[in-house]
């Protein structure tokens, strides 16, 4: 891959030391500075990335061409000599501004000045979250249930590693100054770091094992597509480009969530059923994880992905919209005026001590609304998963807890509400938390069973293998190579 992929606008140009498609060539100034962080993005890779995989050949994807079709090429690659660069879907120069107070202008190519310090926020905000994600997985690789687990989890690691070059473009780009700084500050902070933490809380807690990395990128990862796909309808045009190309790499994390998410819980249903048992000591006992603490973990990845999207009633959010910055979940298909000037959103809200339900300003509501479009598409996938225990005859079924439950952040933070949307006093709750929320017991149970497989085709016991491999490719293949 060294030279230009043919097709104007979608080639990406790997014979640069950034592989490109903004013909960053012709900008020496910031060609250089990009150079400059290159060497600190590795050095970040060295100390917080997949731990002792410098030598591993990973069967990759890389992003060829920014095309819808064939942007992938798979093959072999050393981590650390990924080509991580700088993807943005082609420029449509009729684009304009489709939401807010300027609705109609044409697409900004620059960063508007009024505007400067909130988008700037943002793009640090999404880019904190993404090397964040890549820390918090960091061991995991360790106690792989398979090599084509394993495989996967350095491609989300690489991807994100690239998500975190697509901001820092933008912040080196368009932001001069202030945005190399911000640039160099997210390499320095660190997820769970007490001093200098990642900035959305969710990208501080431990994914300690591969049942929270599945949850993870099932629930998390979905965040990143709603909030990226809000943030793919930006006036801010360089922004919406390249979120869009995030968005197709996001796509294959979901996949790997969800998918991992099923295939342990049809491990735990087959051998419920063919062992006759569902006493979760007994379950455990046959070395799959029980149906109550699947339970528990979705009850946590669930609640701490919602505080991702912030307070249900966000004056913040309503700002982004107006100013043409932030649009809702697929905004042009949406039928109305796009400025929300006189639109109602209904949503609930504590009062008193109650849940209630409320109508409010559509535009204080966003936060709130992308999160109901979030959660739509999360119980489709909790349905999806239900049919598992269903055809194997086990009377069990994943369910959402309420939307306050678990909360610290919004409406609901402070408040102690039950999975099933009782309001509880603090000691109530404390008393029954461990009945829904993953204990140490869990903690140390789902532990004791990782061990690292990487037999080509072997399997651990706690999860079915998938229905195929990658890239039409066998489930025997080496997907990870040791030599
Ligand atoms: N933790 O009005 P509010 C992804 C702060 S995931 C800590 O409620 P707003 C990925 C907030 O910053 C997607 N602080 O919220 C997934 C604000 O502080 P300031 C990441 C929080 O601003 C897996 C204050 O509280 N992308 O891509 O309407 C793997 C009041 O804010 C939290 C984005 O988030 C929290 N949870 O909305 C890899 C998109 N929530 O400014 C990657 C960009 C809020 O008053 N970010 N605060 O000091 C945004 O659009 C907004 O910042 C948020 C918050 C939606 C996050």
């Amino acid at each position: 891959m060294s030279e230009v992929i043919e097709g104007t606008q979608q080639a990406i140009d790997y014979s640069q030391r950034i592989p490109n498609n903004v013909e960053l060539s012709s900008d020496k100034a910031l060609q250089r500075a990009l150079e400059l962080w290159q060497p600190a993005f590795l050095d970040w890779w060295k100390d917080t990335g997949p731990v002792d995989t410098s030598k591993l050949q990973v069967y990759l994807r890389t992003a060829v061409s920014v095309d819808k079709g064939g942007w992938a090429n798979f093959g072999y690659v050393r981590m650390p000599e990924y080509r991580w660069g700088i993807f943005l879907t082609p420029r449509d120069e009729s684009r304009t501004v489709n939401f807010g107070d300027h609705k109609g202008e044409p697409a900004w190519q620059e960063v508007p000045g009024e505007y400067r310090s909130t988008l700037r926020r943002i793009i640090v905000t999404q880019g904190d979250t993404e090397p964040a994600s890549v820390e918090q997985q960091r061991l995991l690789g360790m106690t792989c249930p398979s090599l084509y687990d394993l495989r996967n989890i350095f491609q989300v690691n690489v991807e994100e590693g690239r998500h975190l070059w697509a901001m820092v473009y933008l912040l080196h780009r368009y932001f001069g100054r202030d945005g190399r700084e911000e640039a160099k500050a997210l390499l320095e902070r660190r997820s769970g770091d007490s001093n200098n933490p990642r900035i959305l809380t969710a990208f501080n807690e431990r994914t300690g094992n591969w049942l929270a990395f599945y949850m993870f990128a099932f629930f998390t990862d979905r965040d990143g597509k709603f909030q990226l796909s809000a943030l793919a309808e930006s006036g801010f045009d360089p922004l919406a480009r390249t979120c869009k190309f995030m968005l197709t790499e996001e796509a294959h994390h979901m996949f790997i969530g969800e998918s991992g998410v099923a295939r342990v819980l049809q491990r735990t249903c087959e051998v419920m059923r063919d062992q006759k048992v569902s006493d979760p000591a007994q379950v455990r006992a046959l070395g799959v994880i029980d149906l109550g603490t699947i339970q528990r973990f979705v009850n946590f990845h669930y609640s701490v992905t919602l505080d991702l999207f912030g307070a249900e009633i966000s004056s913040n959010a309503g700002n982004f919209y107006t100013g043409g910055l932030k649009g809702r979940f697929e905004e042009t298909k949406l039928e109305d005026d796009h400025s929300l000037g006189n639109d109602q959103y209904k949503m609930q809200d504590m009062e008193d001590g109650h849940i209630v339900n409320k109508t409010v300003p559509a535009l204080t509501a966003l936060n709130a609304r992308l999160r109901d479009d979030y959660t739509r598409e999360i119980q489709a996938g909790l349905s999806r998963w239900n049919q598992i225990p269903e055809k194997l005859g086990i009377p069990f079924r994943v369910k959402l807890p309420h939307p306050g439950f678990h909360r610290k952040i919004g409406n609901f933070a402070g408040h102690h509400i039950s999975p099933d949307g009782q309001v509880l006093s603090a000691a109530s709750w404390k008393e029954q938390a461990s009945n829904w929320l993953p204990s140490d017991d869990d903690h140390r149970f789902v532990e004791s069973l990782m061990g690292q497989v990487i037999e080509p085709g072997k399997f651990a016991n706690w999860i079915a293998p998938p229905a195929r491999g990658i890239n039409g490719l066998p489930l025997e293949f080496e997907y990870v190579r040791f030599d």
